[in-house]
């Protein structure tokens, strides 16, 4: 069965003010559906693992062929990335974190705006197109971590809890150069309550 772009869990204009309509019809229609629709061609050449996960596939690009790893390696993890992104984000969002994630960041970073700070620092110092990432690394420990292009922390054996696309497709529209701005604005959209389901999922 060939991957697929999943719905956005929200309306195109949903997560206004703070990211516009028309880059989320282009991030979501236009990229996902390209990482999408070129990782299925790339797995053409690999019937036996059209059957993975794309989360399994970049999991393990060590046993993808090498002929298609990089596009495996590039489109998976645009895959996964931006199908983890859509649900992390919502609207009437944003605010403090609760739950369990908030008492891990609180015990990890010393308080939120610690955290935020980190994790928009690593936003900021991404040179050129990645992103920022809260993860649990193998001994259970949180850390803030950023990556380049689409690579996703699970190739590193990290699990992601929850990721801020710093592509400039992400926000030049409306920010236009002004990362910084677009890494403060994005804590309004997001949806604490799924990055906990994450946290949840990193601990199984
Ligand atoms: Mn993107």
């Amino acid at each position: 069965m060939a991957h697929e772009v999943p719905a956005l869990p929200y309306d195109y204009a949903a997560l206004e003010p703070y990211i516009d309509t028309q880059t989320m019809h282009l991030h979501h229609d236009k990229h996902h559906q390209a990482y999408v629709t070129n990782l299925n061609a790339a797995l053409e050449k690999a019937p036996e693992l059209q059957k993975l996960s794309a989360e399994d596939l970049i999991k393990g690009l060590e046993n993808v062929p090498e002929a298609i790893r990089g596009a495996v390696r590039n489109n998976g993890g645009g895959h996964v990335n931006h199908s983890m992104f859509w649900k992390i984000m919502g609207p009437n969002a944003g605010g403090d974190p609760n739950g369990a994630i908030a008492d891990a960041i609180k015990s990890t970073f010393g308080d939120v705006n610690a955290f935020k700070e980190k994790f928009n620092d690593a936003g900021l110092k991404q040179f050129g197109s990645g992103w920022a990432w809260l993860v649990r690394d193998q001994g259970g420990k949180l850390q803030v971590v950023s990556s380049a292009n689409q690579d996703n922390p699970l190739s590193q054996g990290f699990y992601p809890i929850m990721g801020n696309d710093v592509w400039e497709h992400a926000y030049y529209l409306k920010y236009q150069n002004r990362r910084a701005d677009y890494l403060k604005e994005w804590w309004n959209v997001v949806n604490w309550a799924e990055v906990n389901k994450r946290f949840q999922d990193s601990q199984k």
